[in-house]
């Protein structure tokens, strides 16, 4: 058990009168996004949870200690801070020996759900495998493998092998979920051209089919893949020349290991005129609702059986 990990005032009541909770996560306000609006999103964020009816835990280390539910000057200091590491779960016992701040991934962030008891998780996207690169591999599919929770994504970074990365979460027995889609969304865009391995089209039918998983014994996430509304997708054939290009620069630059993702995020924003940032602003927020939506059935489903 990780010995110092603070709650929120907010978590806290929420865990003792029963409402559903939703985790978010900060590496995407400490090296996903530009100032000022990683804050302004991840205050956004917080607000479409609490509007559905769900409160929020945005989870981040703060001088070397896990917070589940950041309060309002410390969600500040994570996104405006410059010494702010990005934390996989690798790297919890540098942060804490080195008593850091820190943005957890989605990795990070599943493994602190684990040891808060949340269930239900909203992000933008998963990382995954990426192209052309020597065995680099998101440590978030491992956590996907190993972690029974619910996470709901746009799909997987476009920047990333898509195909190869539904086949690691097939091989590590991850239903890969498309919310009233049977395409697998790349993030920026609605279509990929690749299958989900299963179509649900309402919050209670993701609920029901993540316990039927579980009770079949398997440990494995849920990943629900929300496709970014449409009104905000920017289509496969205009992103691909944009990704290409950052993963180029990337390569011939030497960018490598976990400065991959934050150099492809920000530069596609670059290459895009900020209208990547946009819809990936979009997407945040349709996550954030859709995880709500989702633990509210959670929690009337389980309340349900305990009555
Ligand atoms: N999606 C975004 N912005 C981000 C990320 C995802 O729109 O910054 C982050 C997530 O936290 C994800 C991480 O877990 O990138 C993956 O990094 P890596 O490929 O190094 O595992
Ligand atoms: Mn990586």
């Amino acid at each position: 058990m990780i010995k110092s990990i603070i709650r929120s005032s907010e978590f806290t009541n929420a865990i003792n009168n029963g409402t559903p909770v939703v985790a978010l996560e900060s590496t995407v306000l400490t090296h996903g996004l530009p100032r000022p609006q990683n804050l302004q999103l991840a205050r956004d964020m917080e607000k479409t949870v609490r509007e559905q009816g769900a409160t929020p835990a945005t989870i981040g280390f703060l001088d070397g200690r896990l917070h589940i539910g950041l309060e309002t000057a410390q969600l500040e200091r994570l996104a405006n801070e410059d010494d702010v590491l990005k934390a996989g779960p690798r790297d919890f016992a540098t942060i804490a020996a080195k008593k850091s701040n820190g943005g957890t991934t989605v990795a990070g962030t599943m493994l602190a759900c684990r040891h808060a008891g949340i269930k239900v998780f909203a992000t933008g996207g998963i990382g995954g495998v990426h192209r052309d690169s020597n065995f680099d591999i998101s440590a978030d599919l491992q956590a996907l493998a190993t972690i029974p929770m619910i996470v709901v994504c746009a799909g997987a970074k476009a920047i990333l092998d898509l195909p190869a990365t539904l086949e690691y979460l097939e091989t590590m027995s991850v239903p890969v979920v498309g919310y009233g889609t049977d395409e697998f969304p790349a993030f920026y865009s609605r279509e990929s051209g690749l299958d989900v391995s299963v179509r649900l089209d309402e919050p209670d039918e993701i609920v029901r089919f993540a316990k039927a998983h579980w009770e079949a014994g398997l440990q494995s996430a849920v990943l629900v893949a929300n496709p970014v509304p449409e009104t905000e997708a920017i289509s496969k054939s205009e992103m691909e020349p944009f990704i290409d290009q950052a993963n180029r620069e990337a390569h011939e630059q030497g960018i490598h290991g976990k400065e991959v993702t934050p150099f492809l995020l920000q530069r596609i924003n670059e290459l895009t005129g900020g209208k990547s940032m946009h819809t990936n602003l979009a997407l945040l927020l349709n996550n954030a609702r859709l995880a709500a939506q989702i633990s509210k059935s959670l929690h009337a489903i389980e309340t349900r059986k305990l009555a």
